[in-house]
């Protein structure tokens, strides 16, 4: 087994792999692509040329759900999925509300304009922010209602329904936004906890540090 993970690291959806693979004791090598310069060859990984792509020896994948959806089948340990059918299919629709509902906002639209914009040097459009800014409560809303007082969005463990979730909101903090505490208090508890995993602390601290030096913040 030689697992090779392509994708720039702040994206979310190349995080959601990096923390699955971590929560999984899975080592694995990590290649940094930036979609906006992607090489020639990497539309051989993913004809879209959207990151993230992983390399199990020679099987290649795309598409992050994909991603760890096979590497839970091939390495059943430390699952990030449920057996049970109902709770497996709240797990997967979590994970599309996070990669589909939040990630519009929270990542390109805050975290986009904030961060990236101002990296490739191009005008930001706080407009663009701010439209996001309102759509989101409702979405936190929902979560907030779904998650009631439990440790995990669905079932009484891990899933990569949590990693997909707080993955965005890892994001939203680049961009220089947080969850309301006062608004939304079992939501901001959950996603605090989960950024406070090993799997994600690391990442957050050295990509946190990444984006102050680039950014000169
Ligand atoms: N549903 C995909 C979304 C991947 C995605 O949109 N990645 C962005 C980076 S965060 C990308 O590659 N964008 C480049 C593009 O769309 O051309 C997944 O979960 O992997």
């Amino acid at each position: 087994m030689a697992i090779t993970l392509y994708g720039a690291s702040l994206s979310p959806f190349v995080r959601k792999v990096c923390v699955a693979l971590a929560e999984k004791d899975l080592p694995f090598e990590q290649v940094q692509i930036d979609p906006s310069r992607l090489p020639d060859d990497y539309y051989d990984l993913n004809p879209l040329g959207r990151i993230p792509a992983l390399k199990d020896d020679a099987k290649a994948l795309a598409d992050s759900a994909v991603i760890v959806a096979y590497l839970d089948r091939q390495y059943p340990q430390q699952p990030l999925s449920h057996a049970d059918p109902y709770l497996q299919a709240k797990v997967q629709w979590f994970e599309k509300y996070a990669d589909y509902e939040l990630a519009p906002l929270t990542t390109f639209g805050v975290f986009r304009q904030r961060v990236l914009m101002p990296l490739r040097k191009q005008p930001q459009d706080e407009a663009v922010v701010q439209t996001s800014l309102e759509q989101l409560p409702s979405l936190l809303d929902y979560l907030e209602a779904s998650l009631q007082d439990n440790d995990f969005m669905v079932g009484d463990r891990l899933t990569v329904a949590d990693i997909a979730i707080a993955s965005q909101f890892v994001n939203f903090g680049h961009g220089r936004e947080k969850i309301d505490h006062q608004r939304w208090p079992q939501l901001t508890a959950y996603v605090e906890r989960l950024h406070q995993r090993p799997s994600f602390a690391q990442l957050i601290a050295a990509e946190t540090a990444l984006v102050n030096k680039l950014l000169g913040r």
